[in-house]
This record gives structure tokens, sequence and C-alpha cells, in this order.
């Protein structure tokens, strides 16, 4: 039986701190439950985290990723400072954590550290619990710069503005100014709820993916993460810009976002990414899944995601996520050679042909079928097992473990 390789995906979403409150979420405090409440709880988390606790967690969850599948990893990284919100005594501490993690376990890793700086689109200032993501724009810049130093094959920096809601137009502009010449990946979270489209309709007179289009010169160097609420002309002007689009959707069904428009955005040749965002899975196979089912549910047909020329569901899903995941992570991660090997001798995988594998891969539940994977030729993942796994999976533990007795 011969091998079969594909490329390793880019998760392109990832907060790595709340893949150790995976499950804490899912109690009614109220019938009104939504996203927002949501928020609150996760925040109540994000204040216990401390940067070996984050190092710890982002080293388990880069473990899990690179068993399913994934060999790289966008961070959207927020948790800046101290939980009072004054910076640490090396204000890239939570930073170095991300990249600690990233270096023992083997995963590529493209860091976004994030501008968060106001509490909603009114210009209300951070509430208590979102101190610890604030910066001003110098002092965001001066971080960037610091983290690029240590730019190398594996690690790439690029930014993030976390939302049209966080960040002033102002402090966007002197930002994407300071990265204009330059070809890093930018990253924004849009159009996710529909409370943030009434918002930005009400305080800025357009929908958000149309406001960013209008304000900023959104190119391929751009990724969009979510933009679930899009109108038919956002759809189109979204694809004709370039800019790829990161759709995370277990963990949009598991906050109750909404669908995004994905037979109208594909059929206007847009690019698409995915992510585990929350880390309520860390599965390229259930992104992908889902992202199809949601649309069978909504349209009440069946192979919706195909293209002009290939019809396979599990492949085009598959090349389409991998082809924005590289953009999504830029260039120097996407010129590294990564390879996953599935599992041909597991009694699911017999007897299909190589134009059937990524369907049964991703259309047959899961059972975990990677076998192996490698990264820039380090072989990383050995029959199912990653190489440090035990080591890094009992340091989570007492992490999660001490954690909960705070
Ligand atoms: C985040 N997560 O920053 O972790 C956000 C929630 C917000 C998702 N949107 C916070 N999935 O958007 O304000
Ligand atoms: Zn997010």
């Amino acid at each position: 039986m011969t091998d079969f390789n594909l490329p390793g995906l880019v998760n392109a979403h990832s907060h790595a701190f709340q893949r150790a409150m995976a499950g804490l979420a899912e109690h009614q405090t109220d019938p009104a439950d939504s996203f927002w409440t949501w928020r609150e709880q996760m925040y109540r988390y994000a204040g216990l985290i401390e940067p070996d606790d984050l190092q710890a967690i982002a080293a388990q969850l880069y473990v899990e990723m690179l068993k399913s599948g994934y060999t790289a990893v966008c961070e959207f990284h927020y948790l800046h400072h101290q939980r009072d919100g004054r910076p640490y005594a090396d204000a890239a501490a939570m930073s170095r954590a991300l990249i600690a993690a990233a270096n023992e376990t083997g995963i590529d890793l493209c860091l976004l550290p994030v501008l968060y700086m106001q509490g909603g689109f009114d210009g209300r200032a951070l509430s208590a619990r979102q101190r610890r993501f604030g910066h001003e724009v110098d002092a965001f810049l001066r971080l960037v710069e610091t983290l690029r130093r240590d730019e190398s094959d594996a690690l790439q920096i690029g930014i993030a503005l976390h939302s049209l809601r966080a960040v002033p137009p102002e402090a966007m502009h002197a930002v994407l100014a300071a990265e204009s010449e330059r070809d890093r990946p930018i990253h924004i979270h849009i159009a996710e709820q529909q409370a943030e489209v009434d918002e930005c309709l009400a305080l800025r007179g357009t929908r958000p993916v149309a406001w960013l289009l209008d304000h900023a010169e959104v190119d391929a160097r751009w990724t969009l993460v979510h933009a679930t609420h899009l109108s038919a002309p956002e759809v189109q002007a979204l694809a004709n810009s370039e800019a790829t689009v990161c759709l995370c959707p277990t963990t949009e069904a598991n906050l109750g976002d909404g669908l995004f428009p994905m037979p109208e955005y594909v059929a206007a040749h847009g690019g698409f990414s995915i992510g585990s965002d929350s880390h309520i899975s860390v599965s390229p196979v259930e992104e992908l899944r889902l992202l199809e089912y949601g649309q069978r549910l909504r349209l009440q047909r069946r192979c919706i995601a195909v293209g002009a020329e290939e019809k396979s569901v599990g492949r085009f899903l598959f090349d389409q996520s991998l082809a924005g995941g590289h953009r999504s992570a830029g260039a120097r991660i996407a010129a590294n050679a990564s390879r996953i090997t599935l599992d041909v001798a597991h009694p699911l995988l017999a007897a299909r042909s190589d134009s059937e594998m990524l369907d049964t891969w991703i259309f047959s539940g899961n059972v975990p079928l990677v076998r192996d994977v490698s990264v820039r030729g380090r072989d990383v993942v050995r029959d199912g097992h990653h190489i440090d796994e035990e080591r890094i999976a009992r340091r989570y533990i007492e992490t999660v473990r001490r954690w909960s007795q705070r």
C-alpha cells in the first residue's frame, strides 16, 4: 500500500488560551445567553493566565493541532499585559510564551500582535477585564518591531486589529501607514455578530465590511476573520479585494454567529482559510465538514462547496483552505515544506482511490486518520503520536489543576 501524503494545513485563527476553557461555557446562565454572555465568561478565564500558563496551554494545543493535520497556526494574540493592565517587565512576555510553545512543538507560527484600544464603536474606555489587551499605537508598534527581530523561517510577525469595535479609525490609519511598505499579514475580526453590524450602521452609516473596504486598502495581505454577515454587494467587493476570509465553522456554530454566504462567495471567486478560533474543536476535518454541512442545512441541497472544475467537495475544501491558509499566514510560512501522511492501513481508507481519499477523510467522522506529520523536514508526529506529547500534556494538566484552585 503506498502512502497518501498531503501538505499540512494552516490554522489561520487561534486564541490559544481559550483551549483551556473548552467545555466550561456550556451551562445556561440566562435564557438569553449569547456571544456577549460567553464573552464575559471568556474574559474571566483570560484574567487567570500568566506567561508560563500560556506556554503550557499553547504547547498542548499545538500538539493537538499537529496531530490533526495543521502544520502552521496564526495566533491572533491580544492577551498582552498583567492582570491589572500594566505591561510585564518584558512587554513581549506573553508573545514570547506563544513563540516558545511553537518552537517546542515544531509548528510554524504566524504571530499577530493585536491592537485593542476601546470597548466599543462609541469609543468607550476598556472595561477592567479588557485592560490586559490594550495598547496605544506607539507602544503597539514598538512591540511589533521588537518581535520582528526574532523572525525566522518558522516565525512570521504580522499584525492584527482586534475589530472595528476595538480600534478607532485614526489608530487604524496610523498602524496601516506604518505597515504600508511591508508585505506581511494583516488580520481583523469583522461582522461576526448581527449586533456589530447594527452598531456600525448606527454609528458609521455603513456595514462593517463595506466600511473597511471604503477606509483601508484591503488587498491580498488581509485576512477578514468570520465576515459572517455580508450583503450581496459586500460579497462581491470582498472577493474582488483579494483578501482572504477566515472561516471558523465550529466556533461560529458554538457562539451562535450565523452562516457565512459560502456559495455566493465561492461563485464570486473569493478565497478562504479556516481557523479553530476558540478551540472547542481542534480538527481541520471537523471545520471543513461543518462548513459544508451548514450550507446543506441552510439550502436543503448536497455537495455545495465545489468549483467550476473540481467537483469533489473534500478536495475543493482542502485545496481552497490550503491556498487561503498560505495567504493568511504569509509568504515566509507558505514557502515551508510540510507533509501529513494519512493512515492508509486504516479500514476506513481501504479501497479508496486517491480522488476518494480526501472525501473519506473529511466525511467519515472523527477517527484520527493522520499517521505522520513533518514540518520543515522535522518529523513531529510519528504513528499518531507527537514526539514530545507526554511531557507537554503533563505540564498542561499541572497548569489547569493549579489554575482551577486559584
Ligand atoms: C476574541 N472571539 O477576541 O476572542 C473574540 C471575542 C470579541 C471571537 N470573536 C471577543 N470568536 O470579539 O469582542
Ligand atoms: Zn477570534
